[in-house]
């Protein structure tokens, strides 16, 4: 459906003109190093070009004071002395004669991209603007902001567009305190915000930016503050803060939209930062938000000030909202103990408002579990010593100025190549329905040692399976989905693993729903990750073998997903995912899609579904769309997790949380998970600088 890039030149204008050392890292190359980029990566032309209006009087007045409008207008006609000495009365701001002017065009870049997307022309997009608005309050500006622009468009959304429910996303590394002191009464807009914040002492210094900040009256529990008290957060931090917090409460207010702060001072090389995010994890944070609000997401840029790498954190913005996989995200999957710590009080502070944090946080950790393995103990973790020099791959942690990007941009908009010929299904555009086959003489051998593959049908389907994992592994295609007769689907998962492990996968992720058992001749070398939904009892027999049950209720599902499987994909790092829906599976359309379109996150998106070839060409429908990329529909209000569901979790969490640290989500003295936890942090990286 497309997304919108709205820009104006004319926001370049503004700049400084005197000398203030504060002030001078917000100048006007930040839009043209940013728009260069895209255009230099193709990007800017795969999107519908919008020029930014400005915001009318009416419009500036949905959040600011009538006077403060009229101040702001007077200062077009000021000579430089009075700019300065009108700028002193705030905190952090400059005025130039055209900053009226381009603080209307920032704003009304907003209201353009909410229209474009509210009226369906699109799907989602980005505002490049300056000013940037999350400081600006009802009538003051601050910290470079003058008019607060992802307010004003929130307070349209919902007067133009009577939306109900909006979500802001402020990823910028500056508390946003202008949108939450806006919003701070109002449950119809939920404001999260992560933030440098070292216990108070860093930049605006605030009380109101602590996690005890919740909101206020009908507004309590609508403001998360995630404050940060140390610099060096990274990718690990960042991912393990959506998982644990936002997105469990953004799934529970179900927004009609989201709008995105988008600061890129939070990402490595920054000054006012000091953060270590790589670009790519720009990508991931896009990607996590488009399975929110059917994919409406409305971008627009805040801060950002060291060119490099706002550059490519805009264009992995971008590029993901245009349906592009996300590349790997490098750099060990570890958060540190600060950030646990901060996401531990933030889940704290708001327990008391959200029923998806609730059960989670009083259950205690069962030390005998409720259910077991079939040992009946504690199942042995890792084959051969202490986790972390388990199966974590070890990429060296990256300089963003030697390498800015892993893995280049396809050139090509995602594939889908279907061998079921029997779903006979209407194809999303640039779904390609799969002609080709192996050779019948390989196909054989593969199939050989599977009594269940040698019916003419299942020996005909492995051929289109291998044909179709050969064109991802080559990187013809970037993701898939294949059908198998269901007598045959284990068998046919086991060779697609091992033709996947001996075809180039390093790491291999394996989702089984249903009743699929893990391969008993799959190596435990750590290669494979084996993950089965719908076992009959929560089981960890390795940290590489992993089963629970299907949770009943979405929301049950909804925390396995953010709680267990996310996690553990993430920790693992595959470069192939195998999802196999399997005999008795049971998951809805909406879930299944949900499912592969988180998953499409991990691996650069080289997913491979295996569904049964009498599944409805409903399910391969959806699954199709969300592997091109479309957003997965929203699953509606969810329902609370039962308590068997919520124990199977915690039960996992307990178990796995030494090895899989992306799991955490509150302290544990990490003497007592894992003796060597601190020495393999440390030793290796040098502790991250944290
Ligand atoms: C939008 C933004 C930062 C102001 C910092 C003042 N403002 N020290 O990033
Ligand atoms: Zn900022």
């Amino acid at each position: 459906m497309g997304t919108a890039l709205v820009y104006h030149e004319d926001m370049t204008a503004t700049r400084l003109l005197w000398d203030d050392p504060e002030c001078e890292i917000e100048r006007p190359e930040r839009l043209t190093a940013a728009l260069d980029r895209l255009r230099q990566r193709g990007l800017e032309q795969r999107c519908l070009r919008l020029s930014a209006r400005e915001a009318s009087k009416e419009e500036l007045g949905l959040v600011h004071s009538p006077e403060y409008v009229s101040l702001v207008r007077k200062t077009q006609v000021l000579g430089e002395e009075e700019l300065q000495a009108l700028s002193g009365q705030f905190d952090a701001i400059y005025f130039h004669p055209s900053t009226f002017h381009c603080a209307r065009l920032a704003a009304g870049a907003g209201l353009q991209l909410v229209d474009a997307v509210l009226t369906g022309a699109v799907q989602n997009g980005l505002a490049l603007v300056r000013p940037p608005g999350h400081h600006s309050q009802r009538a003051a500006a601050n910290g470079f902001c003058v008019f607060n622009n992802v307010a004003i468009a929130a307070a349209y959304a919902k007067q133009k567009h009577g939306l109900h429910r909006i979500l802001i996303v402020d990823w910028d590394v500056h508390h946003g305190q202008g949108i939450q002191y806006l919003f701070e009464d109002d449950p119809s807009v939920l404001y999260f915000s992560w933030h440098r914040y070292e216990h108070g002492r860093f930049w605006p210094f605030l009380r109101e930016s602590d996690a005890d900040a919740v909101g206020r009256g009908q507004g309590l529990g609508f403001t998360v503050n995630l404050p940060w008290n140390q610099v060096g957060m990274g990718n690990a931090d960042y991912v393990a803060a959506f998982l644990h917090l936002l997105l469990p409460l953004a799934f529970e207010f179900d927004p009609e939209l989201v709008l995105v702060s988008a600061g890129f001072d939070s990402a490595i090389g920054d000054p006012e930062g000091q953060m270590q995010a790589t670009p790519e994890c720009f990508a991931h944070l896009t990607h996590l938000l488009q399975v929110l609000a059917g994919g409406r997401v409305c971008a627009m840029l805040e801060g950002g000030y060291h060119l490099e790498s706002l550059a490519e954190s805009v264009c992995m913005t971008v590029q993901t909202l245009l349906g592009d996989p996300a590349p790997p995200l490098s750099g060990l999957m570890v958060p540190c103990q600060s950030a646990l710590e901060s996401i531990q009080s933030a889940r704290a502070a708001q327990a008391p408002y959200w029923k998806s944090l609730q059960l989670q946080d009083v259950t205690p950790v069962p030390t005998s579990p409720s259910t077991h393995s079939p040992e009946g103990r504690p199942p042995p973790l890792l084959p051969g010593g202490p986790m972390c020099k388990a199966a974590v791959p070890a990429p060296a942690p990256s300089s963003l100025l030697d390498q800015p990007c892993l893995c280049p941009a396809p050139s090509v908009r995602t594939t889908v190549a279907l061998t079921a010929p029997d779903i006979t299904l209407v194809l999303p555009p640039d779904v390609i329905q799969q002609e080709g086959s192996a050779l019948r003489e390989e196909t054989e051998a593969w199939a050989r040692p599977h009594e269940s593959l040698a019916r003419e049908e299942a020996l005909t389907a492995l051929g289109k399976l291998l044909y179709l994992l050969d064109g991802m592994l080559d990187g013809q295609v970037n993701s898939g989905i294949a059908a198998t007769p269901a007598s045959a689907a284990a068998a046919t998962l086991d060779v697609a693993i091992q033709r996947g492990l001996s075809h180039g996968a390093q790491r291999l992720l394996c989702v089984a729903l249903g009743q699929l058992d893990r391969p008993p001749d799959l190596a435990h070398d750590g290669r494979t990750l084996w993950l089965n939904i719908g076992g009959k009892e929560a089981a960890a027999l390795s940290m590489f073998h992993v089963s629970t049950p299907l949770p009943v209720m979405t929301g049950g599902f909804l925390s396995c997903i953010l709680g267990l499987v996310l996690p553990l994909a993430y920790g693992f790092q595959p470069d192939l995912v195998l999802v196999a829906l399997g005999p008795g599976h049971g998951l809805q359309g909406p879930h299944a899609a949900l499912l592969a379109a988180m998953l499409r996150g991990l691996a650069g998106g080289r997913v491979l579904a295996l569904l049964e070839e009498d599944s409805t060409p409903q399910l391969a429908g959806i699954l199709a769309r969300v592997l091109r990329g479309e957003a997965p529909p929203s699953l509606g209000p969810s329902s609370v997790a039962s308590p068997e569901d919520v124990q199977a979790l915690m039960y996992l969490r307990g178990q796995l949380e030494p090895q899989w640290k992306m799991l955490q989500v509150r302290l544990i003295a990490e003497a007592w998970l894992c003796p060597g936890a601190r020495l393999c942090r440390r030793g290796r990286w040098g502790g991250q600088g944290k």
